[in-house]
């Protein structure tokens, strides 16, 4: 409750009439954070020294919008992460009401749609029956942990009654089933005797017999393979179920759960494209996700195999990365069908075309903005190319970005199989009002179309991987991307309450890492990759025509101040030229390098790419830069990326990451990894990723000049004391080994799978209503929305 605003209406009305004049005068409907502090913070410095003010501050800091409309201000209140509370106060009488979140959506509604449709009956969706409530997180504090949680308290329910749980885990063990095969168990589950027997005649043996030395004995015992690799494991797997069935425990179980083999078989679906392994980063659309599966995809085939092969399984696992295929391919691999991907045994990239109707297949790359006619038909088709590949259906779904995890969740409605998202980005966080003024982008972004999917998917998801907290549940400023899809209305087409809860156990926070063999510290001279030296020579230092670039360094000298993105409005690349151009001190300590898009305007074919490229070009003209920056349009291939953030390091020049928003920021950590001061945007995952002043820094991209004065103290004190570079240098590779590592990754993906995997199974029929509430949101929403997106 707004104790605050209440005490202060109570005991100095006239300071709080004050700060709504002051707020009216600001002459402006809606207030978001930013304002409403700023606005804040300009009445306090005219009101004086009240104490009420204090009281007042407290409440306004986690004030996260407001509607002036007078006489009343509206107010959505956020106490903590996840925790909202909607308030009107009168102007004149000083009445404070609470609203329902309805209430407040609909007067947010009636500000932008003519009158007549806002007093329209509006569609309420509304997903909070259907959310676990039993299961739900109740602090804040370990949102995204939730696979720790659910355990404990399904295993509680599980256990309530001791004699049926240990029933369920033996019927699971029965009907368990890999790539076809039963294991663990022959026909009927062996009681508690027979385990206690086996594990005695285990005993005697040598820890290290392997099981093809005993499958004889253990095959009449009723066994199958999947229990271990030798005696020792064998015996260790059976005696944790019998602890488990013996004082069944969350521990317990999870340990136990661990131990089956569940995964051989696991589909990532990445639908839009580009998305291949050579010549692509860099284009629109195809950035960190292509980086990330590729990596992912690896450490989770490395995982699959080491856990199969200790538990004594004979099964090879196989990864099938699921992707449109392009005819078109502009000299990329995105034409074939199936790639093999380098550095892995057995995962491929499998391309399944867009068709239309008539069945003819779409032939060239369309943004990831207008993918949505195309989806529906293209889960049928890759469920059949799926199908042929495996032999059977999938252990595992991941999806990635809004349509990759809306095509999981049509394919595990139809295949019945565990569904783990990954968003990458939410593009409702990304753009201001994107959801009350979805209208204005419609042609161009179909967002209505795209937030319907998100929220399809989210709902229908057993797990929800999460790079960062920040991601789900934001901070105490600021919203998390998930967060953001809890209460919202798309004005005149529906309104959304307790779209996603948080507090759901579904979320799990899963940080991803760079590729060790390409990202690795300056100092390891040993694997320095020094033949790159003249590549490095080419691509920054001369004037050579092989490269596309503008900018010719004049003293080569100087630390560089380097970034590479793609060439999005969002990656503000734009902004660092303004940043470095505008700030004198910087230009004199640093030379300037960035890497992303054309620099040749006529060689892009996105239009707001041109839109970035131009904006650059403009700003070298007017700060006249181009004897202190240079900007490449190369698409650099890892071992040059990784050896040229190196170079950077050699030089004592840090990396900046300007984006106006960064989901997560591959970009950022491949830099740290390198053991480059990183200076990152505090808007996304590199507030979380980066300890301000200790293993880098956060810039504010809005504040151009305070961000250049940032960056210059730093280059200026570095050159004073090399020192202080190396702190925190050495304190970024630090924070990257212990938190952001793909072995650590794939353990914990493997894990979340089994766990959520074995009760999805487990409550099979609590989720009947949710799919058919999905399904109907999805045939009468969805799908009218996908057909008004013209198929180009
Ligand atoms: N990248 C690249 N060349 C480019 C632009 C980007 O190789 O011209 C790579 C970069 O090394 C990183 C990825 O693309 O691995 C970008 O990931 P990030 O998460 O930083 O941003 P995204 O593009 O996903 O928004
Ligand atoms: C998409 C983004 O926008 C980045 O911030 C992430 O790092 C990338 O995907 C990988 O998840």
């Amino acid at each position: 409750m707004s104790d605050d605003l209440q005490q202060c209406i109570a005991h100095n009305g006239h300071c709080v009439s004050s700060l709504m004049r002051h707020l009216f005068q600001q002459q402006r409907t809606f207030l978001l954070y930013t304002d409403l502090q700023k606005s804040f913070a300009e009445f306090a410095s005219q009101y004086g020294g009240d104490s009420e003010l204090k009281v007042l501050e407290r409440f306004f800091s986690r004030l996260q919008e407001s509607i002036m409309a007078d006489p009343w201000w509206y107010m959505a209140w956020r106490p903590g992460p996840g925790r909202w509370e909607y308030w009107r106060l009168h102007r004149e009488h000083l009445h404070l009401e609470a609203l329902e979140v309805a209430d407040y959506l609909a007067f947010k509604e009636s500000q932008v749609l003519p009158p007549a449709a806002a007093n329209a009956a509006v569609l309420t969706v509304d997903f909070e029956d259907f959310q676990t409530a039993p299961y739900r997180l109740r602090d804040e504090a370990t949102i995204g942990q939730g696979l720790m949680y659910m355990n404990r308290r399904l295993a509680g329910a599980l256990f309530a009654d001791i004699a049926k749980g240990r029933q369920s885990i033996l019927d699971f063990l029965a009907l368990h089933k890999l790539n076809g095969q039963s294991l663990m168990v022959r026909g009927d589950t062996p009681d508690f005797e027979t385990l206690r027997e086996t594990v005695q005649y285990l005993g005697t043996l040598p820890k290290t017999t392997p099981w093809t030395d005993i499958v004889g004995e253990m095959t009449r015992r009723g066994f199958a393979p999947g229990w271990g690799d030798c005696a020792g494991r064998v015996r260790e797997t059976m005696r944790l179920l019998m602890d488990l069935l013996d004082a069944p425990s969350a521990e317990s179980l999870e340990a136990f759960i661990d131990r089956i083999p569940m995964i051989s078989r696991i589909l990532i679906l990445s639908i839009h494209g580009w998305f291949a392994q050579d010549k692509v980063l860099g284009r629109p659309d195809t950035g960190g996700q292509i980086v990330y599966i590729l990596d992912q995809a690896r450490a989770l085939e490395q995982e699959m195999r080491a856990r199969l092969q200790r538990q004594g399984v004979d099964i090879i696992p196989r990864i099938l990365i699921a992707t449109r295929l392009i005819p078109d391919a502009d000299g990329t691999t995105c034409n074939q069908r199936l790639e093999a991907v380098h550095g892995a045994e057995n995962v491929q990239i499998l391309r399944v075309p867009f068709r239309y109707p008539n069945g003819a297949v779409h032939p060239h790359w369309i943004s990831r903005f207008e993918i949505w006619p195309w989806l529906e038909r293209y889960a049928e088709d890759l469920e059949r190319e799926l199908l042929a590949e495996f032999g059977h259906r999938p252990d595992l779904l991941i999806g990635n970005y809004s349509d990759g995890n809306m095509v999981a969740s049509l394919l595990s409605e139809r295949l019945n199989v565990t569904q783990c998202n990954i968003a990458h980005a939410l593009e409702k966080s990304k753009y201001l009002y994107s959801d009350l003024y979805w209208r204005d982008h419609d042609a161009s972004h179909h967002f209505a179309c795209q937030f319907t999917a998100d929220l399809i998917a989210m709902n229908a998801a057993d797990i929800i991987v999460a790079s960062t907290y920040q991601e789900i549940a934001g901070n105490e400023q600021e919203v998390g991307q998930y967060e953001g899809h809890q209460n919202y209305s798309l004005p005149g087409l529906y309104r959304v309450e307790n779209g996603i809860d948080v507090f759901d156990t579904k979320f799990n926070i899963v940080s991803p890492g760079a590729d060790p063999h390409y990202y690795f510290s300056y100092a390891r001279t040993a694997d320095r990759l020094n033949f790159l030296q003249e590549d490095i020579q080419k691509l920054c230092y001369s004037e050579t025509p092989e490269v596309d670039h503008r900018g010719m360094l004049q003293d080569p000298q100087k630390p560089i101040i380097f970034s590479m993105a793609r060439m999005d409005h969002i990656k503000n690349l734009s902004g660092l030229v303004t940043m470095f151009g505008s700030c004198a001190r910087l230009r004199k300590l640093a030379n300037l390098v960035i890497i992303g898009g054309h620099v040749d305007l006529h060689a892009s074919q996105d239009a707001e790419e041109r839109v970035e490229i131009q904006k650059i070009h403009d700003v070298m003209d007017h700060y006249d830069l181009d004897g202190q920056m240079r900007w490449i349009g190369a698409l650099l291939d890892k071992r040059l990326a990784g050896e040229w953030y190196r170079h950077v390091a050699d030089g004592g020049g840090c990396f900046v990451q300007p984006a106006l928003f960064e989901a997560f920021g591959l970009t950022v950590i491949e830099a740290m990894s390198s053991g480059l001061p990183v200076f990152a945007t505090r808007f996304g995952g590199p507030l979380e990723i980066i300890e301000d002043k200790v293993s880098g820094f956060h810039i504010d991209p809005n504040n151009i000049a305070g961000s250049a004065t940032k960056l210059a103290d730093f280059l200026e004190a570095s050159a004073a004391d090399p020192s202080i570079w190396k702190a925190i240098s050495d304190a970024a590779l630090a924070r990257v080994s212990a938190q952001y590592t793909w072995q650590h990754y794939a353990t914990r993906m493997m894990t979340l799978a089994r766990i959520f995997g074995f009760w999805r199974y487990m409550r099979k029929t609590d989720r009947r209503a949710a799919r058919r509430y999905l399904q109907m949101f999805q045939h009468l929403q969805w799908r009218p929305l996908a057909q008004k997106v013209p198929l180009g």
